[in-house]
Formats: C-alpha cells, sequence, structure tokens
C-alpha cells in the first residue's frame, strides 16, 4: 500500500507556457516529484515502526520530523520534503498568476518586508544568490513573514516554520529552458505567481 500519492497538476503541462515550458513541467512533475513521492514510500513501507507515520498528512509528518528513527530520518526530510514542497510548488503557481498580491498576504507583506518591491527584490536576491540546489521560501515564523533559502529538499516544516510561498532552485526546475540564466528565471516567476492561494495558505497560517 502507497501512503503518499503524486497529486494531479491543478492544469495542464502547458499551463505555465511561456514562463516555464511544457516539457519542464511535465518532467518536473511526472519524473521528479513523482520519484520523491516513490522513495519516501519505499522509505517508509521498509521500517515497521514507520508504516504509521505515513497516515498523517506529509505536513505533519515533516513537522514530527525529529520523532523518525534516526536511520530513516535523512530520507524522509529529502523525500518527504520534496513530496511536500512540489505539492506547495504547484498550487502557488497559475498561467492567470502574476501581479502584486491583495488581501491579509499583501498587509503583512508590507508590515513585515515595508513595501511588495522591497519583498520582491529580497526574494529575488536571496533566489539568486543561493548556491547549489535548495529553495527559496516566504514563511510563516513566529507571527511575522521571513524569506530565506533551504538547501536541498529542507522543509520549512521541519523548523516548525510554515510556508506560504516557495521557489524551486533546483537546475531540474529551469536548466532546459534559461541554462545558467537563474536569474531570468526568478523574473519570469513573478507573472506567475498565484497570490490567492499565497493569501490562502498564509490566512491558514495565521490562524495555528
Ligand atoms: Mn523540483
Amino acid at each position: 500500500m502507497s501512503a503518499y500519492s503524486l497529486p494531479d497538476l491543478p492544469y495542464g503541462y502547458g499551463a505555465l507556457e511561456p514562463h516555464i515550458d511544457a516539457r519542464t513541467t511535465e518532467l518536473h512533475h511526472s519524473q521528479h516529484h513523482r520519484s520523491y513521492v516513490d522513495r519516501l514510500n519505499a522509505t517508509l513501507e521498509a521500517n515497521e515502526e514507520l508504516r504509521a507515520a505515513g497516515e498523517q498528512p506529509i505536513e505533519d509528518l515533516l513537522w514530527n520530523l525529529p520523532k523518525i528513527p534516526e536511520e530513516s530520518r535523512t530520507a524522509v526530510r529529502n523525500f518527504g520534503g520534496g513530496h511536500a514542497n512540489h505539492s506547495l510548488f504547484w498550487t502557488i503557481l497559475s498561467g492567470n498568476g502574476g501581479g502584486e498580491p491583495a488581501g491579509s498576504i499583501a498587509t503583512a507583506i508590507d508590515q513585515d518586508f515595508g513595501s511588495f518591491a522591497t519583498f520582491r527584490a529580497r526574494f529575488a536576491g536571496i533566489a539568486v544568490n543561493h548556491i547549489g540546489s535548495g529553495w527559496a521560501w516566504l514563511v510563516r515564523a513566529r507571527n511575522r513573514l521571513v524569506a530565506y533559502a533551504l538547501p536541498n529538499e529542507d522543509s520549512p516544516l521541519t523548523a516548525e516554520e510554515i510556508p506560504v510561498l516557495g521557489l524551486d532552485l533546483w537546475e531540474h526546475a529551469y536548466y532546459l529552458k534559461y541554462e545558467a540564466a537563474r536569474r531570468d528565471y526568478v523574473e519570469a516567476f513573478w507573472d506567475i505567481v498565484n497570490w490567492d492561494e499565497v493569501d490562502r495558505r498564509f490566512e491558514v497560517a495565521a490562524r495555528l
């Protein structure tokens, strides 16, 4: 029995064109994300103690990472993080996205960063300057919004911080179209952010 499953994308593989090309989205979802799900399930199935752990939502599994037996913890961190991160990523993107945020998230960004323009420049700087694989994150932490990068598939949830926006910085996320120009990929990201979904996630996080 598989505990976790690959979610369908909320749009077709070409929906994020021209900002993210269809082939990249297809490989990213059907190969990379699927591989995280499969390897997470294999990790949980291989350890009798972990079978019940796979019954919780993926977010809870990562929140409770310290409770995972040490011999399996790195695998759960990587593959569970990969599943959670990509599951968030697909929802905060939209072919009809872009523009500026509205609602509670807009107010919070103004409050914690000064303005949307300041936030956008800070987040883009973090994303462009991060070395190697990882993600740029906007998280709700200790009642405020914070932006930072984490390496690999590490999830903010493991630090008990709630991600509301994330940008995949692995080369598989952009290299087919952008090659070494990560800066252009980061710039294109702003045209496909689904701010309604970011706002929804922020409101859920603010209630926790
Ligand atoms: Mn990825």
